[in-house]
């Protein structure tokens, strides 16, 4: 049951799309502070766990420490920040059931509909309080269910469907920023699919621009697009190009021309056009949550989409600002004005602090302003929605564009709601070993607030990766669905076939791809069933008191559980199975191998080159049957597949499949259903059942 509350004057932020009663009676846990804000306050016992906010630091369990919705391009991310790109203000207080486990009745879901800044005290101020502070126009939606599970349900139902991508965006894709041209990508191109790794999309990263202006081609470095993206094309490779969220000054560039007649940019407290500076310089934004400036924005993409582009993914929209003109200009004067001659240390610091303090300055954010359709708001309250709005702006777009096929969309910066248009990547992560147990913690609860289509830059963005890290990292973007390699400017070069065991990084890749049926099965049925594609271990075994406490192991889909390796220099971890499961070990596609453990913690062996998971018991899993040399996608025949799995009595699978292009999905009732008994399924793996 979704109960809903509404304080003062809400902002309208389209993140729900059913329409539900305002509850008659008042949330009695709320008060309203002496600045105005809500405060919600909830008692939480020793044993109380709670799970959620989307992509945000620590555990799967977020209890000891506080977050904020603070949409914020911070580039490291660290234990002690509160914010990273998003604001994802669902969580779940999962109540201590008998023993140690998680009980499903008296849990329940709290989703603050606030794009402003929230705050989610998780125990930190007192270990037992959960404290969640929002502004004073919010409505705040309080869920109850049976399980864990059935309230993420009831909330995803209330939010409405997750995004579906082109099938091809499950392949393996690279990207780097530093491809500077045409030949940068051929060479990418060529070294994967020459080595026998597959590949199926290459991204252009903002060097692709003329002058990091949206919606232009650098001529010199890709004198023909058109007939590049065709070149790509025939060989299997979409070219996904990025787009910025500020729009260049610049006299003379259509987009900003088109921008300041059409009024289409934010404004500053004088009613000009907001001015900030990001990678073109100066810049302004368009006014995305507009739905007039949307209409506009969103139609910009055309120009690359005649060009064969079907794929986008939308940067620096939270937004991010280096700086703003007015800001600036009140610092340089500043530093004029200071006697460094003689800086003492205090006017020192003050120095760091006011240029440091140039980049996101929370008081730039607080000085420009929205026109939401006739209702002008100043940003801060909004922030954000952002992201969000670029999202879908470009996402409506697509639908008047091309509505009968999927493009592939995805953003840095989300709110709830974003879902429906496009996926997210984590962001600027870095090659640590902690940053990929990050991304493992941040799956479920990404999933819990819709956002499906995800995944984290594999082998690390910032700072340099090692082989290691990054077999690893591929070893558990093997079931993220999107499974990109991206690395920063001046990093490490890490494209799979730039280290030695090449043929160990042709073989993970390869895994990917014979598990491909059953990872559109399970991302397709999750979408469509308003579903989880990962869970914490403690979703599906809310009665297990070991279950409950599992920070870095995955229930991916309804056949398997991963426990992915993710520190140096290990070769295997302790894994705990909360019930009897078939353990998988593969070197590749074809060498594997098969045992059951008993339910209990083991320590498993998995050397560098080796993935391994579990399947539950009577549950199977398809894969594809693949050829040597498979490049792409569209090489692999998915009509005959080899079944992998755990039957003591009787398994049933249902498979999803589909075009992957068009949005003619299949509907449930005919979905197939593949039965395999334990007499017609005797070893682990049966060959060519199709
Ligand atoms: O300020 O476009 O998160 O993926 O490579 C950096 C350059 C801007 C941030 C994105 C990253 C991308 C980078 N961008």
């Amino acid at each position: 049951m979704i109960r809903k509350y509404v304080f003062g004057q809400p902002i309208v932020t389209n993140a729900v799309v059913m329409d539900i009663m305002k509850s008659a009676q008042k949330l009695s846990e709320a008060v309203t502070d002496e600045s105005g804000k809500i405060k919600l306050s909830y008692h939480m016992s020793e044993n109380d766990v709670v799970y959620g906010l989307g992509e945000q630091v620590r555990g799967i369990n977020k209890r000891g420490f506080s977050y904020i919705s603070n949409a914020t391009d911070d580039p490291r991310h660290t234990e002690d920040k509160h914010s990273l790109y998003a604001g994802h203000n669902f969580l779940i207080l999962g109540r201590a059931g008998e023993g140690e486990t998680v009980e499903g009745e008296k849990s329940f879901g709290i989703f603050v509909d606030d794009p402003g800044e929230v705050i989610f005290d998780v125990g930190e101020t007192k270990y037992d309080e959960l404290v969640i502070t929002a502004g004073g126009d919010c409505v705040i939606y309080k869920i109850d269910g049976e399980s864990l599970k059935d309230i993420v349900k009831q909330f995803r139902k209330l939010i409405g469907q997750s995004y579906i991508p082109p099938k091809w965006a499950f392949g393996y894709q690279q990207s780097r920023w530093g491809y500077m041209n045409e030949d940068d990508v051929r060479e990418v191109v060529k070294k994967h699919h020459g080595q026998g790794i597959p590949l199926e999309a290459v991204y252009l990263d903002i060097d692709y621009m003329e002058r990091y202006k949206d919606f232009t081609v650098d001529e010199e470095r890709f004198p023909d697009f058109c007939s590049f993206v065709g070149e790509m094309k025939d060989q299997g490779i979409h070219l996904v190009p990025i787009i910025d969220a500020g729009v260049k000054i610049e006299k003379d560039y259509p987009v900003y021309e088109e921008g300041v007649t059409g009024n289409y940019f934010c404004k500053d407290e004088d009613g000009k056009d907001f001015v900030a500076a990001v990678w073109p310089g100066k810049v302004h934004f368009p006014d995305v949550l507009n739905s007039r400036t949307r209409e506009w924005f969103g139609q910009k993409y055309e120009w690359l989409m005649e060009q064969g582009i079907d794929g986008f993914w939308n940067d620096m929209n939270e937004p991010a600002i280096f700086y703003s003109e007015k800001n600036l200009n009140a610092v340089m004067e500043e530093l004029k004005s200071m006697d460094y001659d003689n800086l003492d240390l205090n006017s020192f610091f003050h120095l760091t602090d006011i240029v440091g303090g140039l980049s996101n300055n929370p008081q730039d954010y607080r000085s420009f302003y929205h026109d939401m359709d006739g209702v002008k708001v100043r940003h801060d309250k909004v922030h954000n929605l952002y992201g969000f709005n670029m999202t879908r702006a470009a996402a409506e777009a697509f639908d008047r564009i091309a509505p009968d096929k999927r493009t592939l969309l995805f953003s840095r910066s989300s709110y709830i709601g974003m879902h429906r248009y496009g996926g997210i990547w984590t962001g600027d992560n870095h090659s640590w070993w902690g940053q990929l147990l990050l991304s493992i913690q941040q799956m479920p609860s990404l999933n819990m607030c819709g956002i499906l289509y995800t995944g984290s830059d594999i082998g690390g963005f910032g700072s340099d990766t090692t082989e290691d890290l990054l077999m690893r990292w591929l070893e558990f973007g093997i079931f993220t669905p999107l499974m990109r390699n991206h690395a920063a400017l001046g990093t490490r070069i890490q494209e799979a076939y730039q280290f030695s065991h090449i043929e160990d990084f042709r073989n993970i890749i390869r895994i990917r791809y014979g598990m491909l049926p059953y990872i559109y099965s399970e991302y397709m049925k999750a979408v469509l069933s308003d579903e989880m594609y990962f869970r914490p271990v403690a979703f599906d075994y809310p009665e297990d008191a070991h279950a409950v406490r599992v920070e870095d192991q995955l229930m991916v889909g309804e056949s398997i559980m991963i426990a992915p390796v993710y520190t140096q220099n290990a070769k295997g971890r302790y894994v705990y199975l909360p019930e009897e499961m078939l353990m998988v070990r593969m070197s590749s596609l074809e060498n594997k191998t098969c045992e059951v453990l008993e339910k209990g913690h083991h320590y498993v062996d998995a050397a560098l080159n080796e993935v391994v998971f579990f399947v539950k018991k009577n549950h199977v899993l398809p894969l594809a049957v693949l050829e040597d040399g498979v490049k792409t996608i569209s090489d692999i025949a998915d009509s005959e597949y080899k079944w992998l799995g755990f039957v003591e009595d009787t398994a049933e699978y249902v498979l999803y499949n589909d075009d992957g292009v068009s949005k003619k999905y299949v509907p449930e009732n005919e979905w197939r259903t593949v039965s395999l008994r334990k007499e017609t399924f005797c070893s682990c793996i049966e060959d060519g059942i199709s």
